[in-house]
Formats: C-alpha cells, structure tokens, sequence
C-alpha cells in the first residue's frame, strides 16, 4: 500500500462554464465562452455551455454525488459575469450570489472544503469588447475588484481561494493559437496577457491579504504545465527541455517566486515580453500561498536550432520558434482521447523539477486526469483506462512525496463528463458518466475505486 500522510486533501474539480449551464439566467451577463462557441465552427459540432451539465439547477444532487465519493474538497469556479454581469461592480447580481451561497453551504453541510477559482476563463463579454480584456491593463483592477466582492461574500466560509486557472492556456491558445476564447492569433499578445495576468492574480491576492487576512484563508494561483523530457541526453537537448519548461511554467511562477521572468525568455522575447516596474515586483513575488499545479502529460524535447520539424506539436506558431524547441511524442506511448501521452514518471520529475527550483513550496495538484472513449453498456461505465491512468499519476505523486515534494492534495479532473472547451461533448473526463439528453449522471468504475483510495487514504500497489 502507497501510504498517504493523514492530512492528505483528496479532491475534485470543475469549472463554472464548463457545467453550470443557464447561460442566460437570473442575470447573469453573457462571457466570451458564451460569445465564442456560438461562432460556428469554434467548437467541435457547433457546441456550447448554454445547458453544459445543468449543474445550476441539479447542485443539490451533484453535492451528493461528492459525499457519496467521500471527497474532502471540491474545487470549482465563479462564473464572474454571474455575479457581475457587465464584469463591473456598477451591478451586483443578487441570484449569482444566492447559487454560491447555496453551493457553499451544502457542501459544508456535507463535510466538502469549497476550493474556489475566481477565474477560469468566462471573462465578462462586456470586458472584452470594451477594454480588450487580458491584453488592457487595466484587468487587474477589474480582476482584484471582481474578487474583493467574493471575498466579501464568501469569505466568512471559504478559505481556500485560487485566483487563475492556466495562466499558459489563456495567454498561449486564447492569444497565440486562437483556438480558445477570446480567438486572437498572435506572437506578441500572448507575453502581453500573461503578464497582466500575473499582475491580475497579485493585485487580487494583495486585496486578500489587506483586507480580509482575518478570515484566515489561503490565497494562490493554480497553473497547467507537462513535463519536457530531453530527446537525448546531448547538452543540446537537455538545454531545450530546459527552455521549454521556463516558457511553459516559470514564466509565471519565476516572477512569483523569484521576482522576474526567465533570462531565457528576456534573452529571446526582446521587447515581446513586457517588464515589471520595481513596485509591481514586490506585488508579485510571493504572492501565492501554495503552488497549484494541473498536470496532463509529457513531451519529448529537443534542441530546434531555428528549424522546426515537420509534426511539431505547437506548429510553425509562435510558441515553437520563440523558445526554439521541437516538441515530439514517443509513438510507443499509451495516448488518453485527446492525444495526450501517458507518462506517470513525468509527473514525479516535474514534481521535483518545481521542488527544487522553488525551494520546496506547498503544492496542489488541482488538476490530473484523463479523457477516454468510455461506453456506457448494461448502466455500466467500466472505464479501467482512467483508472489506471489516475493509478499510475497517484503512484507518481507519492514517489515524488517520499523524495521530499511537499505535496498537500490531489484533485481530479474531473468530477462529471463535461463542455470540453473546443472539443465540446465528445471527450470525457468525468469519473461520472453524463449522459448528454437526460442529463443523468452515474458513476463509472473509477469513481468507485477513487472512493476507495479516499477511504484507506492510499493505492493498493
Ligand atoms: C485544463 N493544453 O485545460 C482546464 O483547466 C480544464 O478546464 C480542462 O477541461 C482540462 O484541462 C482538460 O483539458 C487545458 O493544450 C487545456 O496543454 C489545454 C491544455 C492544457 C490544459
């Protein structure tokens, strides 16, 4: 038995967008998922989040979905436009508020921690088209004002707050690549995002920590990163995996941690990468309380020098070129539905790779999991590839732990089948089945065994 330490929080996660559904009611103002996936051809088969799982009107049943797993947290998101519908405070909705009141108190009421994330990316339409959303400023006054009101209200009960999920996924595919909300296609716009992001997830935390230290929670920002493995062991390749987890990772947490970006990233962004002015710095660096982590995969890198090959996983895009690595997949590896490799020992290195570089921080996996093409026959999800894939990560998470990785809890990803962003309906991560027309939820194979991982607090091995 793989041994977890007793105060080990076993969690699950989701976001707003992606299950709440009632895109357009009791006030709630429309965001740029909303506007997004209603362009046709945005999203796989012209889906979107208008209905999602319903989860606005069927909480009640989903809370007890958690207390039946035995889950000690649930992670999920503020739709910030429910509660400020043109992203401003000029309105405060009422009936966003009361939903998250609800939500807050059944899960209390049934034993489940609230983890909340102010944002994951339904900004406020209105913010977008007036202001140019990430790419103005003037977000992060937005952003700290959107999270001093659910401090204000929530605060009393809530004690975990996690300001931004994916830092890297906004900036990179909703800026560079285009293929998320808001759908720019940029080389320069990504940087300039990223960093008012990171302004955005400080300016918030400072408002936490002045003005309501005595609520007594915890404050932090949760970003997504793969590990990056060297093709081979050349200086070359090993640089290059290097550089690609400083563009990926530690150009978010570097300046959190560390006070400024990647030289690496200075040396090759020139004047693409904006610059910190010396008071931002100290907003900054140290402004998390935890280090949130989502982690999906691995990559092969290798050294491009200038050339990037044919099968890139980013293209000829922007990310490529700029931090001058290919990027491969091992054709022998087990892929989950989205294509992703399935490399446990990845996780265990990335682990150590953020313990050492940041001097052993608190760190929360707030996202692992895996899509897979589960059929539901006789009332019967028996979905053996998640769960081993959940296995296999677990098992890396507590090799990492007896290294000496401070981790503190696993949540994953996710707690119900839901609105795959651009790929809509058709990939499933949930450890519960849902199905699409009733809207009937069911737990799969893997939500019976994480139960019983919860239970004994460890992996049978
Ligand atoms: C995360 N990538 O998204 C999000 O936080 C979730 O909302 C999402 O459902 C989950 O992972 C599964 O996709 C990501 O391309 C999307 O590297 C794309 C990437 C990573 C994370």
């Amino acid at each position: 038995m793989k041994e977890f330490p007793t105060d080990f929080i076993w969690g699950s996660a989701t976001s707003s967008y992606q299950i709440e559904g009632a895109a357009e009611e009791d006030g709630k103002g429309p965001s740029i998922w909303d506007a997004f996936s209603h362009i046709p051809g945005r999203v796989k088969n012209n889906e979107h989040g208008d209905v999602a799982c319903d989860h606005y009107h069927r909480m009640e049943e989903d809370v007890q979905m958690m207390k039946a797993l035995g889950l000690h947290a649930y992670r999920f998101s503020i739709s910030w436009p429910r509660i400020l519908p043109d992203g401003t405070t000029k309105q405060i909705n009422q009936a966003g508020i009361d939903f998250y009141n609800r939500l807050i108190n059944e899960l209390l009421a049934n034993g489940i921690e609230p983890w909340i994330t102010l944002y994951h990316w339904d900004l406020p339409l209105a913010l977008e088209m007036e202001k140019d959303g990430w790419l103005n400023k003037d977000i992060a006054d937005s952003f700290a004002d959107y999270a001093r009101v659910c401090f204000q209200y929530f605060g009393d009960r809530v004690k975990n707050w996690i300001t931004i999920n994916e830092p890297w996924v906004i900036s990179m595919l909703g800026y560079g690549q285009g293929i998320f909300a808001p759908g720019r296609v940029s080389n320069s716009e990504p940087y300039l995002a990223g960093h008012h992001i990171i302004l955005a997830h400080a300016k918030a935390a400072a408002v936490y920590r002045e003005e309501f230290a005595h609520q007594g929670g915890k404050i932090g920002i949760t970003n997504n990163c793969d590990w990056r493995e060297p093709l081979t062991d050349s200086e070359l390749d090993q640089a290059a995996a290097q550089r690609a987890l400083e563009f990926y990772l530690a150009w978010f947490t570097d300046p959190i941690y560390k006070g400024s970006y990647p030289q690496v990233m200075v040396d090759r962004l020139g004047d693409r990468l904006p610059t910190f002015t010396a008071e931002e710095k100290l907003l900054v660096q140290g402004s998390s309380d935890f280090f949130g982590l989502n982690h999906y995969t691995t990559m092969l890198a290798s050294d491009a020098n200038g050339e990037i090959l044919e099968g890139n996983v980013y293209g000829n895009g922007g990310i490529s070129e700029d931090q001058d690595v290919n990027l491969h997949v091992d054709p022998t590896w087990k892929k989950t539905e989205m294509g992703w490799a399935i490399v446990p020992w990845g996780c265990q290195k990335l682990l150590e790779w953020i313990h050492h570089r940041y001097d052993g921080p608190n760190i929360v996996i707030t996202e692992n999991g895996g899509a897979f093409p589960d059929e539901m026959k006789d009332g019967v999800v028996d979905d053996q590839d998640r769960l081993a894939y959940v296995k296999g990560y677990l098992g890396a998470c507590h090799d990492a732990m007896e290294n000496g990785v401070q981790l503190k809890g696993y949540m994953l990803w996710s707690l119900m089948d839901n609105f795959e962003w651009a790929s809509g309906y058709a990939k499933r991560f949930g450890i519960h089945y849902v199905d699409f027309e009733t809207l009937k939820r069911t737990p799969k194979a893997s939500a019976l065994w994480y139960r019983e991982v919860i239970r004994r607090n460890g992996l049978k091995v």
